[in-house]
């Protein structure tokens, strides 16, 4: 047993563990009590794709790990859900890659901005973004469109991880490349990404940072190539499809 008393030979354990993170988050208050509900359609997309990363989100992380690495400066948004699930992991993937990391919510209110930020300090963050709030994304209405004027507000690639539509359409608006992750291939945010990496943040974060380790010595061209040959439509079709394909039809 684990400290959240799901036995480890539970056919459904890392769910019901990821469940608790949440769970947990909420009660420190990290995690908005929407993110309850944000979980439970992202389990039941994960659930329908085998809770696997499929082939095609292992090559949108590797888009999105050549993407970060040729940067001129990219930001990793933090929300709740992602704060409770992964914390460790972000803190990883913007070492690996250079990039700034930023709390940036949808509920924003400052007291879970400081809590958010503070559990990403004791999880190794340096620095973490967010708390100014002296940017805006142009098209939204006031809270939901207060980023940090040098941070998302002026980065060229932002990763935003299970990101309401509107918000992502209006990032996707200014220009800036946005990798969204997200489990539901049909939501707006990963219809509206340049690299959509439809898979769980808990297995998206490492495999893109395990990719940007691997193309750290690459040059420009092989960037450039990586992200050139990556197509989000085919993308996209190739996760609806795994939803659709049953266990009878994937052994055949
Ligand atoms: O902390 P805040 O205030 O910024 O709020 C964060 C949430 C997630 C509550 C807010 O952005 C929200 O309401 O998001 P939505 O519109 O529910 O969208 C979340 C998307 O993430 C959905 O498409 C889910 O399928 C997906 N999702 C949920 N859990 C995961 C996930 N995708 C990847 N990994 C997950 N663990």
């Amino acid at each position: 047993m684990t400290d959240v008393d799901v036995p480890e030979s539970h056919p459904r354990y890392e769910s019901l563990l990821l469940r608790h993170r949440i769970e947990a988050g909420v009660e420190k208050g990290i995690t908005s009590r929407q993110g309850l509900i944000a979980q439970g359609r992202g389990e039941a997309f994960d659930y329908l794709l085998g809770e696997r990363t499929i082939p095609s989100a292992d090559a949108a992380a590797r888009a999105a790990a050549a993407h970060l690495l040729r940067a001129d400066r990219a930001v990793l948004s933090v929300n709740g859900n992602v704060a409770a699930l992964a914390p460790g992991e972000t803190v990883e993937l913007a070492a690996a890659t250079g990039a700034d990391v930023e709390v940036n919510l949808f509920n924003r209110t400052e007291e879970r901005m400081e809590r958010i930020a503070a559990h990403l300090r004791e999880h190794g963050a340096e620095e973490v973004l967010g708390l100014a709030g002296d940017g805006r994304i142009p098209g939204l209405d006031h809270e939901r469109a207060t980023v940090d004027a040098d941070g998302i507000g002026s980065a060229d690639v932002v990763l935003v991880p299970l990101e309401d539509g509107d918000r992502a359409e209006a990032l996707a608006a200014t220009g800036k490349t946005e990798i969204v992750v997200d489990l539901n291939p049909l939501s707006r945010s990963a219809r509206t990404a340049s690299v959509p990496v439809v898979d769980n943040i808990v297995r998206a974060l490492p495999n893109v940072t395990d990719h940007a380790r691997e193309l750290a010595g690459a040059d420009e061209a092989e960037l450039d190539a990586i992200v050139e040959a990556f197509d989000p439509e085919e993308a996209l079709s190739a996760a609806e499809r795994a939803i659709r394909t049953t266990d009878e039809e994937r052994d055949r």
